[in-house]
């Protein structure tokens, strides 16, 4: 596989500053030599950064920060859809926001290549509100409502070439649903595995459905890892911290199963706060994630290959 890192040091999503360092703490804990001893070949492609924004004004007030967010989300479209042509992007965040711009891109690129689209997601939160529904105002919680189509967003957030089908989402490890956000998916065709379900049937059984699903398609498959999907006693390096999330294994096992599975085709690595983390083990624990999705295994055991 040919690895391409693209750091994308994006902020203005989150409450909490410090998701612009998750890039460079994910270089710090070595994301590219371990990628490299997996036997891909890798390019770092350094960060990228949005220079021009409007002055776009929303009437829910609490909002914030909606022209930063505007300007990432159109160059990040335009980013990822231009570095999926080939190889294996790996978007190094900056706060969930920016999956408002990558999703997108990924989607347009896929529909050119004639090959479903399908997202993993995994956190403890949808991220579904709406521009009218958020309450806190922080734009990292409305990037799944964005990019499956749902309406308000128009005007505000760049037009939606390529809207993700919610039947080709599925979200795993949710724990922190706002009501405005329970009463929006409940009937959105979203598939979402819920902690109660992790606890009562196993990671596995979950995540062996999905695929299969994707695997039916022939899609291309996109994995979003926020690190709040990851318990806090295991992952504190995050600014949304909910109790009870995927222990340590789980997250593995998911990344195992994955790589087996042979079709993912990108993947994010969002919501790292390096200002929040304890001698860097959150970083280094999505590079061995990372590392686990690229086909580090514990014993050799048979797997597909790309
Ligand atoms: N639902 C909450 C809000 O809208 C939490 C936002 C999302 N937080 C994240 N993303 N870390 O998963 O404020
Ligand atoms: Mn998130
Ligand atoms: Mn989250
Ligand atoms: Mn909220």
């Amino acid at each position: 596989m040919h690895c391409k890192l693209i750091g994308v040091p994006l902020q203005d999503g989150a409450s909490r500053l410090g998701c612009e360092m998750g890039p460079s703490a994910l270089r710090t804990a070595g994301l590219q030599p371990a990628l490299e001893e997996l036997g891909h070949s890798v390019a770092d492609l350094g960060n990228v950064m949005p220079t021009e924004f409007s002055d776009i004004r929303h009437p829910n007030a609490v909002i914030r920060q909606l022209p930063e967010i505007a300007a990432w989300t159109g160059l990040l479209t335009d980013v990822a859809y231009r570095e999926s042509a080939e190889g294996m992007p790996i978007f190094m965040g900056g706060d969930h926001a920016m999956a408002a711009g990558i999703i997108p891109g990924l989607a347009r690129r896929a529909a050119e290549k004639d090959r479903p689209f399908f997202v993993l997601w995994l956190d403890a939160h949808t991220d579904f509100h709406s521009l009218d529904s958020t309450d806190s105002g922080n734009l990292h919680g409305v990037p799944v409502a964005y990019f499956t189509g749902r309406p308000g967003f128009e005007g505000y957030l760049p037009g939606l070439s390529h809207p993700v089908h919610p039947a080709h989402v599925c979200m795993i490890g949710i724990r922190s649903v706002d009501p405005a956000e329970r009463r929006a998916i409940k009937d959105s065709g979203v598939t979402i595995h819920d902690m109660r379900s992790i606890d009562e049937h196993g990671v596995a059984v979950v995540l062996r459905d999905f695929i299969a699903t994707v695997e039916a398609a022939g899609g291309l498959l996109h994995v979003s890892l926020d690190v709040d999907f990851l318990d806090p006693s295991v992952a504190p390096a995050v600014g949304t911290t909910v109790p009870g999330g995927a222990t340590f294994r789980e997250a593995h096992l998911v990344m195992e199963m994955l790589h087996d599975s042979g079709l993912v085709s990108s993947l994010e690595l969002v919501e790292l706060n390096p200002f929040l983390d304890e001698r860097g083990r959150t970083a280094t624990l999505l590079v061995d994630l990372t590392a686990s999705l690229m086909g580090r295994q514990v014993m050799d055991r048979p797997t597909r290959s790309y």
